[in-house]
């Protein structure tokens, strides 16, 4: 009975998650990538990352529920995103439909990574992301 209960509670927790899942679909062809950062490039912080995306797809303020846009977030030192689930707040979410930022880092090496999200902050289906680079600060 316990059992009937607890497994019960869980599918309840997370039904509504799996339902609202990466529904937005993302346009055919659609790539993020960077500007100007390459892999392994060594850089001085602050630096400015400018945030490219090709003609397939267009830039829209979060909330803004426009078919084949998304916003720019900017994952410093992080795995690739649960595509079901919004991107975190730990991470820099362009909101505004900003296209570059200027970042801080400490010294050393960090890995960076684009991930398009939807007007909710959610990857698109499929997700749209550039490579995971690795840039030295110094
Ligand atoms: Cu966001």
């Amino acid at each position: 009975m316990i059992r009937t209960k607890t497994l019960l509670l869980v599918v309840c927790l997370f039904l509504p998650l799996s339902l609202f899942a990466g529904e937005t679909p993302s346009p055919e062809g659609a790539k993020a990538y960077f500007i100007d950062l390459k892999d392994g490039e060594t850089v001085k912080s602050p630096f400015l990352v400018r945030f490219g995306l090709n003609e397939q797809m267009g830039i829209a303020p979060a909330l803004a529920d426009w078919p084949d846009t998304g916003h720019f977030h900017l994952l410093i030192d992080k795995k690739p995103p649960n595509p079901n689930r919004p991107i975190s707040n730990k991470n820099l979410h362009l909101h505004r439909g900003q296209t570059e930022a200027t970042v801080e880092l400490s010294k050393g090496m960090h890995t960076l990574q684009i991930v398009m999200g939807d007007y909710s902050h959610i990857p698109h289906n499929p997700p749209v992301m550039s490579e995971r680079i690795s840039v030295k600060v110094e």
